[in-house]
C-alpha cells in the first residue's frame, strides 16, 4: 500500500493535527500555552499553502515568530540553519513535512532537558530546595508540588524558609493545610537556615519521604540574601553531604528573555540542579523555554500552567511541542 497522500490536506488540518496525549490533561496544557501557541502558529496557517511550495519567505517569517515569541537568538538561528537546510535539500515538499520539521527541531532543543525529577528511597527524606526572584512562583510551585507527591503517595513536609515576612509563612502553612501535610515555621526575622535544619531533623524523625523548603525572593546583587542560601545548603551538607537533593530555580515565563537573564546571574553566585518555569499560561513569551534549554542544557522539572494545585506538570519535550502546535 502507498502512504497516505496528504498533499491536498490543508494547512489548518496540519497544524492542528497530533494531540498524542489526548485526554483532559493534555487539552489543559494546550490551553494553558495558548497565547504562546497563537503567538507561534498566527499567520502560519494562511502562509503554508496545502499544497504550495515551502520557500525562504516562509522561512523567514518563521524566524521572526520565534523570535516574537522569546525563543532567543541562539535557539531560533539553530532551527532556522536545520530547516533552511532541509529547504535546500529539498525535504520541505509540502505543509505536512515543513510542519513535521519545525516540531521535530524544536522538540530537539527541548529534549536534552526532558529529566523528570525522581524522588529517590534512600532511607531518609529527599530535600528540594527552592530559590529563585521575587515572585517567580516559589511558594505556589511548593503547593503543587506538595500535592503531586502527596497523590503518589510519598509523605511530605514543608520548610517556611523565607522568614523575611509573616505573610509567607501564611502563604506557605495555607498551601500546606490544603494539602494536609505539616508546615515547619518560626517566627518572621528567624534564621532560614535554622528553619530548614529544623524541618530537616523533624522530617528524619518522622521518616517523612519529601521535605520542600522555601525560601525568599533574592536577587544574584543582594550578597546578604545569596550567602543566606550558601548557609543553608552548608548547613544540609553538613548532616549529610548528598542534601538538598535538589535546587530548584524558579522563572516565571512571563518575564521572556528576563528569565534567562536571571537563571544566568543566579548560576554566577549559586547552584541550582534544575528548573522550573512557572506562569506558562497567559503569556506569549513561553518561547523563552527554547531559549533557556538551548543555553544550559539543565533538567527542566515542571512547567507551571496556573495558580491551583493541578496546574505544575513534569515537563516533556515532545509533549510540549505538540501542545504548541495543536489546534
Ligand atoms: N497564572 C499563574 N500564576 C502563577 C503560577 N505560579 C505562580 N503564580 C502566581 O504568581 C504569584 C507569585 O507566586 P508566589 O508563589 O507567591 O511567588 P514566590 O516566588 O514565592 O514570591 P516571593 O515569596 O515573594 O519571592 C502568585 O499570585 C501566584 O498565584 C503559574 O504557573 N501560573
Ligand atoms: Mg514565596
Amino acid at each position: 500500500m502507498s502512504p497516505p497522500d496528504h498533499s491536498s490536506r490543508p494547512a489548518e488540518e496540519v497544524f492542528q493535527s497530533g494531540s498524542p496525549a489526548g485526554g483532559g490533561l493534555f487539552a489543559r496544557l494546550k490551553r494553558g500555552l495558548g497565547k504562546t501557541s497563537e503567538r507561534l502558529r498566527d499567520g502560519l496557517q494562511a502562509m503554508v499553502p496545502g499544497h504550495g511550495r515551502i520557500d525562504a519567505e516562509l522561512l523567514d517569517e518563521i524566524e521572526t515568530r520565534l523570535l516574537s515569541a522569546d525563543v532567543g537568538l541562539d535557539a531560533t538561528t539553530a532551527v532556522l540553519e536545520a530547516l533552511r537546510r532541509k529547504l535546500d535539500r529539498r525535504q520541505l515538499a509540502d505543509a505536512e513535512q515543513f510542519v513535521a520539521a519545525l516540531k521535530d527541531e524544536l522538540a530537539d532543543i527541548l529534549l536534552p532537558c526532558e529529566k523528570p525529577l525522581r524522588v529517590a528511597a534512600a532511607g531518609r527524606p529527599f530535600v528540594i530546595l527552592m530559590v529563585g526572584v521575587n515572585g517567580a512562583g516559589k511558594t505556589t510551585t511548593i503547593g503543587k508540588l506538595a500535592h503531586r507527591f502527596r497523590d503518589e503517595g510519598h509523605s511530605v513536609m514543608l520548610a517556611a524558609g523565607d522568614t523575611f515576612r509573616a505573610a509567607a509563612v501564611e502563604q506557605l502553612t495555607a498551601w500546606g493545610e490544603r494539602n494536609d501535610v505539616p508546615v515547619v515555621a518560626q517566627e518572621a526575622g528567624a534564621d532560614s537556615a535554622a528553619v530548614i535544619f529544623d524541618a530537616w531533623q523533624s522530617a528524619r524523625a518522622k521518616q517523612i519521604d519529601v521535605l520542600i523548603a522555601d525560601t525568599a525572593g533574592r536577587l544574584h546583587t543582594h550578597d546578604n540574601l545569596m550567602r543566606e542560601l550558601e548557609k543553608i545548603v552548608r548547613v544540609l551538607r553538613r548532616q549529610d553531604a548528598g542534601i538538598p537533593d535538589e535546587i530548584l530555580l524558579v522563572l516565571d515565563a512571563t518575564t521572556g528573555q528576563n528569565a534567562l537573564h536571571q537563571a544566568e546571574s543566579f548560576q554566577r553566585s549559586a547552584s541550582f540542579t534544575g528548573i522550573v518555569l512557572s506562569k506558562l499560561d497567559g503569556t506569549a513569551k513561553g518561547g523563552v523555554i527554547f531559549a533557556i534549554a538551548q543555553r544550559f542544557g539543565l533538567p527542566l522539572r515542571f512547567i507551571g500552567i496556573g495558580e491551583g494545585a493541578r496546574d505544575l506538570r513534569p515537563f516533556a519535550a515532545r509533549e510540549f511541542v505538540e501542545a504548541l502546535f495543536g489546534d
